[in-house]
């Protein structure tokens, strides 16, 4: 459709919306989920406001349109568990987790943020403990409406969108039966995206089964690839690239960005793209180090990084938003001669413009998934004729992004406007290149200086006083079960519990394992102390405890880890030394005989130095030996033997140098 109309090579792309528009644009959006956000939450206030303004508030950095989060199931979901609001049938609680407070500050700095909530796991009830949350799908609804009511009457959030189950297949009779329970609960403003999935195979049951198709408001997908199916443009549904990205945040990633946000509308139609994650926020070390937006994984320093995909962002949000519409194929919207995309999209009363034009090459745009075939892209001039009534416009506020290796590199960096004569704008693109031409307004690139980065502190000590009740315990990142601060009413007053007596409906394998698991620290520890004091005088306690060193696998992989596990038995009279966190291996056990055991609070501690691993109950030394595997570094960690309830205080860290 491109035509050439000059022997200079200048290709002419014609921008016009008299014969109509295109789709309706959804917005771009983060995704808090998988403990993404964890080690966000307790960054020192300042810096937690200026990262929070790079992400939500406009015209600072991103400007996300839209916020996606994981509704929490006390199951693992990629870098931690997330905790549920239902833990049992009749226990609720909304001010779990951060989730809601991650909502709350979003909607704060831009109330036309859409929100957006998906279950990865589910507390183990949800299904009656099958395994299969479909299994009574008007309880799964209630589950997921509870979560929806407490974000309205608790947190005073409206949820706009709401998704099925987190890559896992959709069950339509569950679809069908949240739609109508929705509508019930006097939610039918709340819509549903289906179904967080791969593959577009879901427009096939939408054409064949019309309640299922009138209960959906748009497909979403995960790493489509920019491609849709004939089946998903003949549904007419909105289509979203619902979980995209998860790249490194540096070059290459916010060249995957670039790239993605433009094409998943020029060769997908898809209206929305959402990236997981929305920030990286957890511990360097677990999966998917670095795969965010931008990082920020240091609160005690207060160090974080604003990373290229937050300006590859500004270039679309700062100049449109969620009411605007794409043009159409062939006037406004398609592919470069040479290579590379451009999009346009219009305000609702059509008075204002946004073009953004992206020439990312193949290697310096290639995502985590999927493959990217080669393509071919060069340097080329290009004329934009802008036709019928966007030819009365007079000039173009330009913004400028170079993703390249050397010193020309720039992000989101302000050109003089450029005059539109007659309608016509000229332009040489360069390679790896993102513009942004918009009548909106100049745009804006926040200034900050983050502290410098900084080891974790040690030594190290938490009493929890100071957390407030129902979050989680700063630092301390739960990868099995689900730990938070509760008050126990006598002192110690505040503690951290671990709460699920029942495996949940699981995501990953993690879940696998009937124990539960925190970790803290750095990935790269060898030599360390670490003590706390626990009680498992509850009721549905768990049979024991450890404290562990060296802990080398954590998300999904998290019940394959290897280690030094310290594990107590107090009512059974027994300690362990185990090399895994399953209690497969045992380097070392016995008898707490001479050792006081208290009803209450007991203290463990474990050293591990080199090859020598020491052990104290109670101020009385178990054993001091010399392990036979050789010191591999990793976190460390507490946690229960089995699932049940366990109170945990005074956690205390020193590093041995
Ligand atoms: C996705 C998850 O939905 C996210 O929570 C996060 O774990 C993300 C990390 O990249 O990945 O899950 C996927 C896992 C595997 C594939 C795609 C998505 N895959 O192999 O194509």
């Amino acid at each position: 459709f491109t035509c050439l109309t000059s022997v200079s090579a200048q290709a002419v792309y014609p921008v016009d919306i008299t014969n109509g528009l295109g789709r309706r644009f959804d917005g771009i959006g983060g995704l808090s989920a998988g403990a993404s956000s964890k080690l966000l939450v307790n960054y020192p206030q300042k810096q937690r406001d200026e990262i929070l303004d790079y992400l939500f508030k406009p015209n600072v950095g991103a400007s996300l349109q839209i916020l996606k989060v994981e509704i929490g199931g006390d199951a693992q979901s990629t870098d931690g568990t997330e905790a549920t609001h239902m833990r049992n049938r009749n226990d609720v609680n909304y001010y779990r987790g951060y989730e809601w407070w991650l909502m709350k500050e979003a909607k704060k700095r831009n109330p036309n943020i859409k929100l957006y909530g998906l279950p990865w796991g589910f507390p183990g009830w949800v299904g009656n403990y099958t395994q299969n949350p479909y299994t009574d799908p008007s309880q799964l609804a209630e589950y997921v409406i509870s979560w929806i009511r407490g974000a309205r009457e608790v947190n005073d959030l409206n949820i706009d969108y709401i998704g099925i189950w987190n890559e896992r297949m959709y069950d339509i009779k569950y679809v069908k039966t949240l739609r109508k329970q929705l509508d019930m609960s006097n939610f039918t403003s709340v819509k549903i995206v289906a179904a967080d999935y791969f593959g577009w195979n879901i427009a096939f049951d939408i054409m064949k089964d019309p309640e299922f198709g009138d209960a959906i408001y748009g497909i979403g997908v995960h790493y489509p690839g920019t491609s849709t199916s004939v089946g998903a443009l003949q549904t007419g549904k909105p289509l979203w690239s619902s979980e995209d990205f998860s790249s490194l945040d540096d070059l290459v990633g916010g060249g995957c960005w670039a790239r993605i946000l433009n094409r998943n509308y020029v060769n997908g139609f898809m209206t929305s793209t959402i990236s997981w994650a929305l920030i990286a926020s957890w511990y360097e070390g677990l999966p998917y180090n670095g795969d965010g937006l931008m990082t920020a994984n240091e609160p005690w320093s207060g160090h974080y990084n604003v990373a290229t995909p937050i300006w590859v962002s500004a270039h679309t949000t700062q100049f449109t938003t969620t009411e605007w519409s794409y043009l159409q194929h062939g006037s406004g919207v398609g592919n470069l001669q040479y290579g590379g995309t451009f999009v346009s999209l219009v305000s609702p009363d059509q008075s204002q413009l946004t073009i953004v034009i992206e020439t990312m090459s193949h290697d310096t745009s290639v995502c985590i998934r999927p493959p990217l075939p080669a393509y071919n892209l060069s340097s080329q001039s290009v004329q934009f004729n802008l036709k019928g009534k966007l030819g009365n416009i007079d000039q173009f506020y330009v913004r400028y992004s170079k993703l390249s290796r050397d010193q020309t590199f720039q992000m989101f960096t302000r050109k003089d406007p450029i005059p539109v004569i007659n309608g016509i704008v000229r332009l040489n693109l360069g390679v790896d290149e993102v513009w942004t031409l918009t009548t909106v307004s100049p745009g804006n690139k926040a200034v900050t200086t983050p502290p410098p980065s900084k080891p974790f502190p040690m030594p190290y000590h938490d009493d929890f006083e100071k957390t407030p009740v129902y979050s989680e315990p700063n630092n301390l990142s739960p990868q099995i079960g689900s730990f938070e601060v509760v008050q126990t009413g006598s002192p110690p007053n505040q503690v951290v519990r671990q709460t699920s007596i029942q495996p949940s409906v699981e995501w990953c394998a993690a879940d696998s394992l009937p124990r539960s698991l925190a970790i803290i620290g750095s990935y790269r520890w060898i030599n360390v102390n670490i003590s706390v004091r626990f009680n498992l005088d509850l009721s549905d306690s768990a049979n024991g405890i450890f404290l562990a060193a060296r802990i080398n696998e954590t998300g999904c992989d998290s019940h394959k880890a290897f280690g030094v596990f310290l594990v107590i038995y107090p009512t059974l009279n027994h300690y362990l030394l185990n090399s895994d966190i399953a209690g497969l291996d045992t380097v070392q056990y016995g008898n707490l005989t001479n050792v006081p055991i208290y009803k209450e609070w007991n203290t463990v501690r474990l050293s591990v130095t080199g090859y020598e691993a020491t052990a104290v109950f109670n101020n009385i030394m178990l054993f001091s030996i010399s392990l036979t595997t050789s010191p591999e570094p990793g976190f460390v960690g507490v946690g229960t033997t089995s699932l049940g309830l366990a109170d945990f205080d005074d956690l205390i860290i020193d590093q041995i140098t």
